[in-house]
C-alpha cells in the first residue's frame, strides 16, 4: 500500500490514543491477525490509514460483543470485504474539524483534548447542580466522541478522584458525592452489560470485606472485557469465603481485589494468602501496598484501572 499524502496518516501512538488501545495491542493484532496494514514513512515509521482505524473499531465492537480475539479479527476483516462501513464517532459540532477533499482522514479526527476538558467541565457543572438529564447528555456526547477507554481514563475516573478532594475541603457535600456516584454508576452498569459473555479468559473482580468503593473496579472490568476477558463481578464487600467458592467453581485466570483502605487487605492476610495458592491474585486501589501484596503473595496493579486492564489484555 502506498500513498503520497502523509498528512492523512497516523503514527501508532496517535492511533492508540484515539482508539484507547495500547500500542502493544495494536502491534499484536497486526502481527497475529493482519488487522492493520501500515505503510512506511520515509523515515521507516509505521503509518496507519483511516481504514486501519475503522478495522480496529470493528474489532473492538466484536470483542465487546463477546467474540474471542481471533474471531473478532476475522469478522472485522470480513466486513471490509463486504464493504460494511462502520461510522466513526461523530465529533461534537463545536470541535468538528473542517473536511477537505485532499485530506479525507481529517474528517475522522475526534474532538480534541480541548473537547475532553470541556466535556469534563460540563459534567462537573451538571452533577454539582443535581441535573441528571444534563449529566446524561454530557455522558452521551462523551461516549459518542471518544472511546470508552479515553472517556473513563480522561474524564470519569479523574472526576471521581477530584470529587474526594472537593469533598475533603467542604467544597461539595455528601449529597453531591452520592448523587454523582450514582449517576456514574448507572452509566458504568450500562457499559458493563454482557461482560460475562465470550470465550476469553475469566477474571473474578471483587472488593474485600468492608470495602464499598467499587466504581474503579467496574471501570477496570469494562475495559478488560473489551480486550477479550469474561468478567465475573462480585463487587463491593465480598466475604472471602464466598470468593473462595467462586474461584473453585469458575477457575478464573485471575482474581482482582480492589480497596481504598489497606486495612481491608491487612485484616484478611491468611485468607488472601490461601487464595493465592489457588489462583493468580492481583490487588488494586490505594490500599494495595507492596507490603500487603508481598505478605499474601499477590501482585499489585499500581496504575489506573484503564491502563492496567489494557496491560492484562490476553491479545498482547
Ligand atoms: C465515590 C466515593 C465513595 C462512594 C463509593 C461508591 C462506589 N460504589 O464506589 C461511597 C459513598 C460509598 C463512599 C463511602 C466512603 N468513603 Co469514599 N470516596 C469516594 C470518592 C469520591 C471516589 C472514589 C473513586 O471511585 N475514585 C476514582 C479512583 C479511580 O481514584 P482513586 O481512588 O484515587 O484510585 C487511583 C488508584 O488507586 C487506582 N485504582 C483505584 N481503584 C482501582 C481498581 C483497579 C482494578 C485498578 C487497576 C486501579 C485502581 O486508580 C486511581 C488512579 O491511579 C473518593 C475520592 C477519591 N479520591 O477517590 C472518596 C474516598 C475514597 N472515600 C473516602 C472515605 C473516607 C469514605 C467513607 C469512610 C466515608 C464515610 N465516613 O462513610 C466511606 C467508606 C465506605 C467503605 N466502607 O468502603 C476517602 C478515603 C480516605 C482513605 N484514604 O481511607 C476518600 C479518598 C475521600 C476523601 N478525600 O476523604 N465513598
Amino acid at each position: 500500500m502506498a500513498t503520497g499524502d502523509d498528512r492523512a496518516l497516523l503514527r501508532i501512538g496517535e492511533l492508540a490514543r484515539r482508539l484507547g488501545v495500547s500500542q502493544d495491542v495494536l502491534r499484536a493484532w497486526e502481527r497475529r491477525y493482519g488487522l492493520l496494514e501500515p505503510v512506511r514513512s520515509s523515515g521507516g515509521f509505521r503509518l496507519y490509514t483511516a481504514a486501519d482505524e475503522q478495522r480496529v473499531r470493528r474489532m473492538q465492537s466484536h470483542l465487546a460483543g463477546g467474540l474471542a480475539a481471533a474471531e473478532a479479527a476475522r469478522a472485522a476483516l470480513a466486513e471490509e470485504g463486504d464493504r460494511t462501513v462502520v461510522t466513526p464517532p461523530e465529533p461534537a459540532p463545536a470541535e468538528r474539524p473542517r473536511e477537505t477533499e485532499s485530506d479525507p482522514a481529517q474528517a475522522l479526527l475526534p474532538a480534541t483534548d480541548r473537547g475532553l476538558a470541556r466535556l469534563a467541565a460540563d459534567l462537573r457543572r451538571a452533577l454539582d447542580a443535581f441535573d441528571e438529564p444534563a449529566a446524561e447528555a454530557v455522558l452521551d456526547r462523551l461516549f459518542a466522541d471518544f472511546s470508552v477507554e479515553t472517556a473513563l481514563r480522561e474524564v470519569l475516573l479523574p472526576y471521581l478522584h477530584e470529587l474526594g478532594a472537593r469533598w475533603a475541603v467542604n467544597e461539595i457535600g455528601v449529597a453531591t458525592e452520592h448523587f454523582a456516584s450514582n449517576v456514574l454508576r448507572a452509566r458504568l452498569a450500562g457499559l458493563a452489560r454482557g461482560w460475562g459473555q465470550g470465550r476469553g479468559p475469566c477474571a473474578v473482580l471483587a472488593c474485600p470485606p468492608g470495602e464499598q468503593h467499587d466504581l474503579p473496579l467496574i471501570a477496570f472490568g469494562i475495559v478488560l472485557h473489551r480486550n477479550g476477558w469474561r468478567i465475573v463481578y462480585l463487587g463491593a464487600d465480598t466475604p472471602l469465603a464466598d470468593l473462595g467458592r467462586t474461584v473453585e467453581e469458575k477457575r478464573p485466570e485471575i482474581v482482582v481485589l480492589a480497596a481504598v483502605d489497606v486495612d481491608r487487605f491487612r485484616h484478611s492476610i491468611p485468607d488472601l494468602a490461601a487464595l493465592t495458592r489457588r489462583t493468580s491474585l492481583r490487588l488494586a486501589g490505594a490500599g494495595a501496598t507492596a507490603a500487603v501484596a508481598d505478605a499474601v503473595g499477590a501482585k499489585v496493579l499500581a496504575e489506573d484501572p484503564v491502563t492496567e486492564a489494557q496491560r492484562l489484555s490476553p491479545s498482547t
